[in-house]
């Protein structure tokens, strides 16, 4: 569970920004993609803009989750250099590790200092300035369900698909003990109907 610091900590970026952009590790899975889309849906919501800029494209398999009015870019050095030190406040997901962002490594860290991320792997004294980790969490998806609904948001369906896909890769498709039993209640929680209606055949989701 992300503790109270993690929640005011949220709280104070969000409302501290009118734009962010976002990003997470090489080759985006579905916990690094649906995260960024389900906590994007939340904050155009509160009328803050966001740029969601990749190190690598959305992958073939993942492409059902962008909607048409997401903005998901792959980095350019040459253009996105300067969107990124020109960013008030950058987020990452599901990655803490600098040599997991690619050709974004180096950017990223001279911009530290304006990055808050937000992940549930291991990790090593990342140099961001603001952290939320947790790695008793199954998947960022559900750091960030927990961290928007503790806002008193209740996600759109676009956004609970999102956020459902991000569950089911990092757990296996709840094949894992460890992550059943939170699944579950999050799943049949009732302030989250989107969840259950999101819940689609397993078959097109990309297995890591
Ligand atoms: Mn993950």
């Amino acid at each position: 569970m992300i503790g109270e610091s993690g929640h005011s900590l949220f709280k104070a970026v969000i409302d501290s920004h009118e734009a962010v952009v976002m990003t997470t590790h090489m080759h985006p899975d579905g916990d690094a993609l649906g995260s960024q889309l389900g906590l994007a849906a939340f904050l155009m919501q509160q009328g803050v803009a966001v740029t969601i800029l990749n190190p690598d494209p959305v992958a073939e398999t993942l492409a059902f989750i962008v909607e048409p009015h997401h903005q998901v870019r792959t980095f350019n050095p040459e253009i996105d250099r300067s969107r990124l030190r020109d960013a008030s406040c950058i987020i990452l997901l599901d990655n803490s590790a600098p040599d997991r962002l690619g050709s974004m490594e180096a950017a990223m860290v001279e911009n530290a200092a304006r990055v808050l991320c937000i992940d549930h792997h291991p990790s090593r004294q990342p140099p961001w300035a603001d952290l939320i980790l947790d790695q008793s969490s199954s998947a960022t998806a559900a750091m960030v369900y927990e961290l928007v609904t503790r806002q008193g948001w209740t996600p759109d369906r676009a956004a609970a698909r999102a956020l459902f896909v991000g569950l089911a890769t990092d757990t296996g498709f709840f094949r894992f003990n460890s992550a059943w039993t939170r699944t579950v209640r999050w799943c049949r929680s009732g302030s989250t109907p989107g969840l259950r209606s999101a819940a689609t055949p397993a078959g097109w989701i990309h297995r890591k």
